[in-house]
């Protein structure tokens, strides 16, 4: 087996992944970034990179014989799917028995496929769920400082009031007043001054051009643009793609020993590849960092991890559903892919949400609207792993925890306007509410428990969690701006306390 060696390697090239090569780089440390997806930049026999929402191809999904796009169904028929080859497309539907979870493949991860929601959790709540973190040093520097790398932006709220592409958050802002409910504006990181351009008809559409979940050819600030970017402009950072990391040992003089699996695109393995570096930082999000560390234990090369390792884990309380307009509330067939407003209903204790207002797309008035909520639902689960890979303990009932919260908020946005729910949406008939998929898969390796308060992991040392697995279930916000500030965090204190010389 080919040996590659590294002061420090990084597994994952999501935000976690990003943020410690970034800094790494920076700090003069060479550094290899393992991937297990493509790099995204090459133009297929279409001309683009990406393929769209409406005509998914294989580069949509990661490995499936049929796309598994969230939404799945309208007016009950399967209008949204289509059968694709097997290949390593940008997004992945990876089902476990009760909830399946929705993660990018690629250089940058999450990023490329997300909608772009930049939102920085009310200060009460992220205290409340890491109250051993310096909320103001988190405030004050490093979200701010994510913020600023992310290139995080807000649309022009005269823009918003004119353009047909935002009629649809509009229309549900006006039932969520008539509910007595506050909407707010959302901050992304698609870059408002292209689509903009995009509308006067002088910039090529992509969020305009139903690009979204299977990536956008323009105007998004993916990591690949921002952070990766720049760290390897370092020239300290290599990114391998395609390899997938099982193993991680301890060697002797208390290095580490990585083997990684190198895939072609059928996905068959080619080669098996070992690594060595110093510092190991884990980044593969709350699935891959969890499969790792659990595996390890498993295959008994890291006995010493703490007993919460797996543990913790939670969809931060996703639902999505729509509603049916009546006929005179158009959404407009012109949709924006990228949400840009919310319903803030989390200072309500008696039923904390926050529901994004999300665009259903089509090209054709339909009437629908459509949210993603974020509910403070409070259940936990755990992964484990064995003969099956890795399986996650989640129930139905938990499920339902969510969806009940949900439906508190939208019965009352219902009865307020006399308007009813879509049953058409999600499969099966009658299906109202979608709480058995989650955007925002978070935990399985929370700070604090599975690591100290800056993401060392217990156990061990130079070994290092950044990534969304460090969050305890739940945000009550789309979560890439905390990631991302935390990650920040932990580099910050990990390059000057552990990596001097
Ligand atoms: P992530 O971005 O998932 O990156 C992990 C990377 O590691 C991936 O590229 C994996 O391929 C790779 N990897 C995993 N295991 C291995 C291994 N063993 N070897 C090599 N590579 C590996 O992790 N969040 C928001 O804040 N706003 C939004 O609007 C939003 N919309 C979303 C829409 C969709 C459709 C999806 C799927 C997610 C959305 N999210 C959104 C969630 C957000 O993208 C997610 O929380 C972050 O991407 C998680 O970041 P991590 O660094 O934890």
């Amino acid at each position: 087996a080919a040996v590659d060696n590294a002061p420090a390697i990084v597994v994952g090239s999501g935000y976690g992944g990003a943020v410690a090569a970034l800094r790494l780089g920076q700090a003069g440390i060479r550094t290899i970034v393992l991937e297990m997806g493509r790099l995204w930049n090459t133009p297929g026999p279409d001309g683009k990179v990406f393929c769209s929402t409406a005509a998914p191809d294989r580069r949509s999904m990661w490995f499936k014989t049929r796309t598994e796009a969230p939404l799945a169904t309208f007016l009950w028929l399967d209008v949204v799917n289509r059968d694709i080859s097997p290949y390593p497309g940008v997004l992945d539907r990876v089902r476990f028995g009760n909830m399946s979870v929705f993660v990018g493949r690629g250089v940058g991860g999450g990023s490329l496929v997300n909608g772009s929601m930049a939102v920085t959790p009310p200060r009460s709540y992220f205290a409340e769920q890491f109250p051993a973190v310096d909320a103001a040093e988190m405030y004050g520097t490093y979200f701010p400082r994510a913020r600023a790398m992310l290139g995080v932006n807000t649309v022009d709220p005269a823009w918003f009031e004119s353009t047909e592409w935002y009629r649809f958050s509009r229309i549900s802002r006006k039932h969520a007043a008539n509910t007595g409910l506050r909407t707010t504006f959302v901050p992304s990181v698609y870059d408002f001054g292209y689509m903009q351009r995009e509308a006067a008809g002088t910039a090529t559409r992509s969020a305009l051009g139903q690009e979204v979940i299977y990536g956008n050819n323009f105007g998004k600030k993916s990591l690949d643009k921002t952070y990766l970017a720049s760290a390897l402009g370092t020239g300290n950072v290599t990114i391998h793609t395609m390899e997938k990391v099982r193993g991680i040992t301890p060697a002797s003089d208390g290095t580490w020993v990585l083997t990684a699996d190198r895939i072609d695109d059928t996905g068959a393995v080619v080669e098996t590849r070992q690594y060595g570096c110093t510092y190991l930082f884990l980044g593969g999000g709350s699935l891959g960092t969890s499969e790792l560390l659990l595996r390890a234990r498993q295959s008994g090369t890291l006995p010493a991890l703490d007993a919460s390792v797996g543990a913790g884990w939670g969809p931060n309380g996703n639902v999505m559903l729509g509603r049916a307009n009546h006929l005179w509330d158009t959404v407009g067939a012109n949709q924006s892919t990228m949400p840009v407003m919310g319903i803030d209903d989390w200072a309500n204790t008696a039923n904390p949400v926050f529901a994004e207002i999300a665009p259903l797309p089509t090209g054709l008035e339909h009437w629908v609207s459509l949210y993603l909520a974020i509910t403070k639902n409070p259940q936990r689960a755990r992964f484990s792993y064995g003969g099956a890979g890795l399986s996650l303990d989640w129930s139905a009932a938990q499920s339902s925890v969510s969806s009940g919260m949900a439906k508190k908020l939208f019965d009352r946005i219902n009865s307020a306007n006399s308007t009813i729910y879509r049953y058409d949406l999600f499969g099966s008939a009658d299906k109202v509410f979608a709480d058995d998929f989650t955007y925002h898969p978070l935990g399985g390796c929370v700070l604090g428990r599975a690591t100290d308060n800056y993401g060392r992991v217990k156990g061990y040392s130079k070994l290092y969690v950044t990534d969304g697995s460090l969050i305890p279930g739940n945000i009550g916000v789309n979560p890439l701006v905390t990631i991302t500030a935390l990650a920040e965090r932990t580099m910050a204190r990990v390059l000057a306390e552990d990596t001097a010389p």
